[in-house]
């Protein structure tokens, strides 16, 4: 039986990207980023040797882009603030006018069309100069950090609606030291932790800095999170599961959220020789700045098994030590993307924010489903005809909107993405926006997915077949 899901007063709808995938190069100088290094030095990581110089055009575009995101139902949007450009020095330096300029017009622009923005200042875009000084492994990175977030406080304050300090941290980490995704590339386990205990203390070092603003604002974090499921309730796969989570989920969501770290993962890196350095007072700064607001960012859920085979101790260092991937049969998949399909995941994560931190205000800040070729699915007035997404939106909707219901503080929902986006290594491969882009022309046609965001967004609803929920 179909019912209609309304969701609370106020609730945001919109969606999310970054400066790195939308902004384009353009005329405002900005420094070389890691990923215009990468690209330069390695083309062949990306697909079709595609680079981040023009992504979406957004820096011509903004304005009409802001039109099309009132025309698809945005009351609010997540943007980031390019480090880059703020700071074309290599990101250190004298700060950038222009950029400054820029921002400014694009929040103003937002604000003027009854858009909320909704600024991150992290999005993966290491300048290129300070990941040569060692990236988030160095202390100096860090303190930069601090400056640029103080000067985007200081220049945006009055224009920003909520601030993030960091899009999904673990991503740099895990695709920086660990899995090869991200520039450097390393295998470096201990890095990698000093690297991710670095931006745990950035994140709080920035949130030092806000409350000295008195903002009319919020200030939090973006993260990554996967419920992680058991392939059996056997007492070793649970094991395997429980550390999974360790180090996936609760690594950064614990010190940014409560400021602490939690005691499994200490215990761990401590017996395996991988604590990174630190000081009493950066747990005491971390201790006392912790997330305002928590963005979730939610695509696909995490199984795992326990190990089948013996570690080899004279390897490098991993999480995968103590647990395995589990490829469940008869999973629901986005073939394009390689990510299992699971609504459910949604309101299981909802529920352990509500459970385990504090039910801090919350909202899914990505959620979305990246299809290759999407041309196929091209009526003859150009639109793109995706159901597909459609259908995805919603059942996760309804996942949340059941979430929201059972007491958890849920806000809004944030799409990935607005308009199609440059997406790291796989460029253009897949598409994930409200809006088609033409790569050729740079032209902008609202998806049928677009059309109905834009419906729900004004209803601030949809009717569902509730049965479908378990
Ligand atoms: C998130 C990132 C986004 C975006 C999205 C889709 O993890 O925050 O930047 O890219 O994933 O993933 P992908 O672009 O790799 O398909």
């Amino acid at each position: 039986m179909k019912k209609m899901l309304t969701f609370p007063k106020d609730f945001w709808w919109g969606s999310a990207w970054s400066a790195e995938q939308a902004e384009g190069r353009g005329e405002i100088e900005k420094a070389k980023t890691i990923w215009d290094h990468w690209f330069e030095t390695e083309p062949n990581r990306f697909f079709e040797n595609i680079g981040p110089s023009v992504t979406t055009d957004h820096i011509h575009h903004y304005k009409e882009d802001i039109q099309l995101m009132k025309r698809t139902g945005h009351n609010s949007f997540r943007l980031s603030i390019s480090w880059s450009r703020m700071f074309p020095n290599g990101g250190q330096g004298g700060k950038n006018v222009e950029a400054i300029k820029f921002y400014k017009d694009i929040l103003k622009e937002l604000n003027d069309n009854g858009i909320k923005p909704f600024v991150n200042l992290f999005h993966f875009d290491m300048p290129y100069k300070l990941q040569e000084k060692g990236g988030w492994a160095s202390r100096e990175v860090v303190d930069a950090y601090e400056s640029y977030a103080t000067t985007c406080f200081e220049e945006f304050g009055g224009l920003v609606y909520k601030w993030f300090t960091f899009n999904e941290p673990l991503g740099p980490i895990l695709g920086g030291y660990i899995e090869g995704f991200h520039y450097p590339a390393l295998i470096d386990f201990k890095k990698g932790s000093q690297a991710a205990f670095n931006t745990i203390l950035a994140h709080a070092k920035a949130i030092a800095a806000f409350k000295k603003f008195n903002l009319n604002s919020e200030i939090g974090v973006i993260l990554n999170l996967s419920p992680t499921y058991p392939r059996s309730q056997n007492e070793y796969d649970k094991k395997a599961a429980e550390i999974a989570d360790t180090f996936y989920t609760r690594s950064f969501l614990d010190p940014m959220v409560k400021g602490t770290f939690p005691e499994k993962l200490v215990s761990i890196l401590k017996k395996y020789h991988q604590m990174p350095e630190y000081s009493d007072s950066d747990l005491k700064i971390i201790y006392s700045n912790t997330a305002q607001i928590l963005g979730l960012n939610y695509y696909e859920p995490r199984r795992v098994k326990s190990r089948l085979t013996a570690i080899n101790e004279n390897s490098p260092f991993l999480p995968e030590w103590f647990f395995e991937s589990y490829d469940m049969p008869g999973k629901k998949m986005n073939i394009y993307r390689g990510w299992e399909i699971y609504a459910k995941g949604i309101y299981d994560l909802c529920i352990d924010i509500r459970d385990n931190y504090g039910n801090i205000t919350s909202f899914i800040s990505e959620n979305g489903m990246g299809v290759a070729n999407e041309e196929r699915f091209m009526n003859e007035d150009n639109q793109i005809c995706d159901n597909y997404r459609i259908n995805f939106i919603k059942d996760h909707l309804a996942y949340t909107y059941k979430a929201i219901q059972e007491g958890c503080n849920i806000k809004g929902y944030h799409l990935w993405t607005f308009i199609d986006c440059w997406s790291w290594i796989n460029a253009y491969k897949n598409r994930y926006g409200l809006i088609s882009l033409d790569l050729t022309t740079g032209s902008r046609t609202i998806k049928k997915s677009g059309e109905f965001f834009n419906e729900m967004s004004k209803i601030n609803g949809f009717e569902y077949d509730t049965q479908k929920l378990v």
